[in-house]
């Protein structure tokens, strides 16, 4: 039937929801327009972002932008955007965001639904004209509706996440995300305001020739991790660093490769949030035929103990993260 028909490229995401939606008969929509929320704030922080550029200049001379408000950190924007996306959304009733500390109750206790994000990722790379991103993980509460969420339903395992995505405002902006059945990417096109199905279905190369970790830190790299960085300076791989978690993803996912970033001296449990970094990741990573760990444990798995959790991150192709965990595993063995 149409349904199992791969979508053209150029479909708008408004479209491919309503299609994937009815590919679920019990489907009520609700998830669906959860994630039309979300790309609707992707759209307001896309311009906002944009729009940084020409203020901060204009803040330069003072950090009151050109509308004479005080100028406000891009993240904070852009935390506050999606969080109002999500609570007029009516489809969420608590959220977890990097930008604070404790859970957010949207006043939907209807809601369904349990979102953690990262509303601006690596957002010190603004200031330098890097790519920056978006990160969001969904999960369906476990408590009753009828009253907030709580730790329970917030603090559930990648594995019970049923939608994950990010968006990567780069060059060009793009949203990628999963609900279980594949990885899909969209580009934003701003002169219609429309997000087009650009790179359906998308499968992460079983290996690759790009590393991605921050060699400043190795002198504290465990004896794993330098193993594996040695094999691949031996094997000719590609350093590639932006120092953007987004974009450092984004690229391996489409071209092959691993990102790494294990526990350090000034980092020992790793530096990357479990909650709304690692696990969604983890979620489209897996569903593009790529793998995520911590370097033992499959990051999915990992139970939750607080909302701002950090754990290592050994992320992308699989053949890649196997021979890293695989020379993790020697570690434990060596004397
Ligand atoms: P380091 C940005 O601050 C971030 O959270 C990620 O986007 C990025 O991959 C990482 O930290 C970079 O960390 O310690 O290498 O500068």
């Amino acid at each position: 039937d149409h349904n199992k028909l791969a979508l053209p490229v150029g479909t708008t995401l408004d479209r491919f929801i309503m299609r994937k939606q009815e590919d679920f008969p019990y489907a009520t929509g609700e998830l669906s327009q959860l994630l039309r929320d979300i790309a609707l704030a992707a759209k307001i922080v896309n311009r906002e972002i944009n729009r940084s550029g020409l203020i901060d200049i204009a803040g330069a001379y003072g950090n009151r932008n050109v509308q004479g408000e005080d100028q406000q950190k891009l993240d904070v924007i852009a935390n506050i955007r999606f969080i109002r996306a999500l609570r007029n959304g009516g489809e969420v009733c608590t959220i977890i965001s990097e930008e604070d500390d404790d859970i957010i109750q949207t006043g939907n206790n209807q809601g369904k639904y349990v979102v953690a994000i990262d509303p601006l990722d690596g957002s010190s790379n603004i200031d330098v004209n890097v790519s920056i991103g978006t990160i969001f993980s969904i999960y369906r509460r476990i408590s009753p509706t009828g009253r907030e969420g709580g730790s329970a339903d917030c603090l559930q395992p990648g594995t019970h996440q049923v939608a994950a995505g990010y968006v990567i405002y780069g060059s060009s902006t793009m949203l990628v995300y999963t609900t279980g059945n594949g990885v899909n990417g969209f580009t934003y096109e701003p002169s219609l305001g429309e997000f087009f199905l650009s790179h359906p279905n998308i499968q992460t190369p079983k290996t690759g020739t790009v590393y991605s970790i921050n060699e400043g830190s190795s002198d504290s790299f465990s004896p794993g991790v330098v193993a594996f960085v040695q094999q691949c300076k031996t094997e000719k791989f590609s350093a590639r660093y932006i120092g953007s978690l987004v974009a450092d993803f984004h690229r391996n996912l489409l071209k092959g490769g691993i990102y790494i970033y294990p526990a350090t001296a000034k980092t020992p449990g790793g530096k990357l949030r479990l909650m709304y970094e690692c696990n969604p990741l983890a979620f489209i990573v897996e569903q593009a035929g790529g793998k995520s760990s911590n370097g033992q444990q499959r990051t999915l798995e990992i139970e939750p103990q607080t909302c701002h959790e950090r754990c290592p991150l050994f992320i992308g192709s699989k053949e890649l993260v196997e021979q890293a965990e695989a020379l993790l595993a020697q570690e434990k063995k060596a004397p």
